[in-house]
């Protein structure tokens, strides 16, 4: 696979997209619940999801997708070349907020990253990573992530996390939200992670999300030397939903094993 070319063709198609759900603001959208009440998704979600595929079945006809809306191939191995593709990350800010949510895709080729792309459409910002090509913040190279500690960090997370749950000792992620610098909490996780990779927070944290969310920000994090891992430490699942932590290497593991404990 030419990467280079790759880029350029999906920079294009990204872009194109972005303009789609700019100009959906000027119109009517559908609102619909998923899983829960709280769980939104648009007729924007799945227009900008069947745009995608659209264009990679007639271009790149041997290539599957993995979207969230349901609309790509039945995946069941990491197999071949495979689009992870998140046509809106954050649709719960899309629909209340009109910003705060990304365009996520990621390229995987037999389960490596390949190229992974971050597109803030509102605020016409693209992040991407080319394995071991270096990751992007439109046309700026970004750097590797600087030495850091719990102290000082800032940490992206729910704060839902602060609420007694059946899996993680509650005591242990208050203690966290003590010694660190400060949380925040974006409701994008793409966004997040392209926050991550770009040194604003260093580290973000989930107890559930799926390939899709997190396909495309690995490539981009891994440039700049984040770890991605789930709480049991395991590589990220790219075939099913699970636990998610990306992290400034100096506070991952730390994290993990003192602030991050399953009952
Ligand atoms: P989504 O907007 O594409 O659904 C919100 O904290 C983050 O979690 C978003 O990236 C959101 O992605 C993701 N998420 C994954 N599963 C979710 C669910 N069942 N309900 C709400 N957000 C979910
Ligand atoms: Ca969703
Ligand atoms: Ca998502
Ligand atoms: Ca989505």
């Amino acid at each position: 696979m030419d990467l280079h070319a790759m880029d350029s063709y999906i920079k294009s198609l990204i872009k194109e997209a972005g303009h789609q759900i700019r100009n959906s603001f000027l119109s009517d959208i559908t609102i619909e619940s998923k899983s829960n009440a709280n769980d939104l998704v648009t007729n924007m979600d799945k227009e900008i999801e069947q745009f995608f595929i659209g264009r990679i079945r007639r271009d790149f006809p041997k290539h599957k997708v993995f979207g969230e809306e349901g609309f790509g191939d039945d995946i069941q191995s990491t197999d071949g070349v495979i689009w992870l593709l998140d046509p809106i990350d954050g649709t719960m800010n899309f629909v209340h907020q009109k910003r705060n949510f990304a365009i996520s895709l990621g390229i995987y080729v037999d389960g490596i990253g390949k190229l992974g792309y971050i597109y803030d459409v509102v605020n016409d910002d693209l992040y991407h990573g080319v394995e071991n090509g270096g990751a992007y913040f439109n046309d700026e190279k970004l750097k590797p992530l600087l030495k850091t500690n719990i102290a000082e960090s800032i940490i992206a997370m729910n704060a839902t996390w602060a609420i007694p749950n059946r899996y993680l000792d509650n005591d242990a992620i208050i203690q966290l939200i003590r010694d660190v610098r400060g949380t925040r909490s974006y409701g994008s996780a793409a966004l997040e992670l392209a926050y991550l990779a770009s040194g604003r927070v260093d580290a973000y944290m989930s107890m559930r999300l799926s390939p899709w969310d997190i396909a495309g920000g690995m490539v981009i994090a891994k440039e700049v030397g984040a770890v991605t891992t789930s709480f049991k430490n395991d590589p990220a699942n790219l075939l099913k939903q699970d636990t998610f932590i990306a992290a400034n290497p100096s506070i991952h593991q730390e994290l993990l094993e003192k602030y991050i404990k399953f009952k």
